[in-house]
């Protein structure tokens, strides 16, 4: 079949204003990088003539530069969902200029199904390697929701992206659950069961043409790992391996989630040298570089993920000795690699950072100070709640030490104390599993607070009124407030709530 090879330009004026628009791709990972350019160009020009012209983004997680960036800085979105992790888009949220709904990441696909996101996507972006003439696409680095976008989209533009080796086909496992009442179980029984086909199929009569690229994914750099970090990851990695001894994790391990970031990258170097724990697999959604290495030492056997969300080097590793990762990943759509039911069955060992944690193990992982918003909930709620042992991780002090992240309570709740087995700070560990309000409160500040703020915690504790949980509710939020007032939380005086 000869199929209509378009300019982005071209594909980008089928797009209309208020249009949802759906893309590809799983944090810059398999992002498209040519159409949402001349898109904003386009809401320029729009704009210039006095036109509004604002879409509707839906993805499966954060995208590159040339999605979030380029189309909010061309004040071209009016919503956006379910992550993000774009500095511009950031400030354009937070200003309120767009409407953002922070969501589950397993939950996008669905809740577009399910008409919670309006009644249609009228049109999907999706990169591909590679079309055939049946209509058979085959995604690149991240999945995403492009499965469901594909198929409930009215108009499918294609970006083949030249950049993005053909030598990937093999790696996806595209399946997409039937609704409620007709959902059955999704038959993943360790990491490593292959459930679907390796490619999307397209209905062709709904393809607007393809549009060639060859840009590199906009892969996102990392700050070297410092001593916080590093201290953190050791401090996972010695619990892990006392757990198992204790016989709490099975002998053979159990598949580990892991977020993005340094905090993440020094878990996984920590976990990798530690040879009190065997080689095991992951079942995440974003695999770094640092998985990579040790999958090629032998420590990591097997990773189920969403998106390869690597530096650009480290892709080209892949692509060049794709003999020995063939049968070493499976790329899924972010409702698979996220999802409760599985997460629930195969036992996940789950690591997650948090922006802060109270002293009850409530942790908040998206707002600043209660309102801004940092990046979103991403995966960290679908694994954590559904997982084996849920662990999160932050370092006990942000902002030079004149912010403590454990506080008397969260000034946001992503997760709850239900759902939060183990706080980890370079301080320590505290293990909540099988503990009271009380003496979870014990646990974290004894062995996670940072020295500069443990006296300042005990007493608001003592200040507490006495009951289940104990607390304090003008006092509970007094260490934000100072923080806001005088710029340190140190200052914090609890004489002001003692009648
Ligand atoms: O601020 O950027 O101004 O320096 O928050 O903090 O320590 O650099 O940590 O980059 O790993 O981000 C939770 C946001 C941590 C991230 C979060 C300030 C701090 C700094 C960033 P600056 P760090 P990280 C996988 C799963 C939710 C989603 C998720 C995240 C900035 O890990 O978005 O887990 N997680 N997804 O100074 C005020 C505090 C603070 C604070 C830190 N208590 N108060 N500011 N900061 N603690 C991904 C996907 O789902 C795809």
């Amino acid at each position: 079949m000869a199929f209509k090879y378009i300019t982005a330009e071209e594909a980008a004026s089928v797009i209309k204003n208020g249009d949802n628009v759906g893309f590809s791709g799983f944090t810059p990972a398999g992002s498209p990088k040519a159409v949402s350019v001349a898109l904003a160009k386009r809401a320029e020009e729009e704009h210039a003539q006095g036109h509004p012209f604002k879409i509707n983004i839906f993805t499966g997680a954060s995208t590159g530069d040339s999605v979030d960036g380029v189309l909010t800085r061309a004040d071209a979105v009016a919503f956006r969902a379910p992550y993000q992790t774009n500095g511009d888009m950031r400030k354009g949220l937070n200003a309120g200029k767009v409407e953002y709904a922070d969501l589950h990441l397993s939950q996008m696909a669905q809740e577009i199904r399910y008409g919670f996101m309006g009644k249609r996507v009228n049109v999907a972006i999706i990169e591909a390697c590679d079309i055939t003439d049946d209509g058979k696409v085959y995604v690149t680095t991240g999945v995403g929701i492009s499965p469901t976008i594909a198929r409930m989209a009215d108009a499918i533009i294609i970006e083949l992206n030249a950049a993005q080796s053909k030598s990937i086909k093999g790696l996806h496992d595209i399946y997409e659950p039937a609704d409620p009442p007709y959902r059955r179980e999704i038959p993943i029984y360790k990491p490593s069961d292959r459930v679907g086909k390796d490619y999307i199929q397209i209905d062709l009569s709904k393809l607007v043409g393809i549009v060639e690229t060859n840009k590199p994914d906009e892969a996102r750099g990392f700050t070297a790992p410092d001593p916080v970090t590093d201290r953190i990851g050791l401090n996972v990695a010695n619990f892990l391996a006392a757990d198992m001894k204790a016989g709490c994790i099975p002998s053979t391990f159990l598949p580990l989630q892991s977020g993005v970031g340094n905090v993440a990258n020094a878990v996984l170097g920590a976990l990798g040298e530690d040879r009190d724990i065997p080689a095991f697999e992951m079942y995440t959604e974003v695999i770094q570089d640092s998985v990579i290495g040790l999958m090629k030492e032998g420590r990591i056997k097997f990773g189920s993920t969403c998106s390869l969300s690597v530096s650009n080097e480290c892709l080209d590793e892949i692509y060049a000795n794709m003999d020995f990762f063939h049968d070493k990943l499976l790329l899924r759509p972010s409702e698979i690699s996220n999802n409760p039911e599985v997460v629930r069955r195969l036992g996940l060992i789950t690591i997650n950072t948090a922006i802060e944690a109270d002293i009850y193990g409530h942790t908040n992982s998206t707002h600043i100070s209660g309102s801004r918003m940092m990046n979103g909930i991403g995966g960290s709620g679908d694994f954590t709640r559904n997982a084996f042992i849920s662990i999160f991780t932050c370092p006990s002090v942000a902002k030079d030490g004149k912010i403590s992240s454990i506080v008397p309570m969260v000034s946001h709740v992503d997760h709850t104390e239900h759902d939060v087995n183990i706080v980890v700070t370079e301080q320590g560990v505290a293990d909540l599993r099988g503990k009271s309000p009380l003496q979870r409160a014990q646990a974290i500040i004894e062995n996670c607070a940072h020295p500069d703020y443990k006296q300042l915690l005990w007493d608001y504790l003592k200040l507490a009124t006495k009951g289940h949980e104990p607390a304090h509710m003008p006092a509970a939020l007094a260490m934000h407030a100072e923080f806001m007032r005088s710029g340190d939380m140190r200052n914090t005086n609890w004489a002001e709530y003692v009648k």
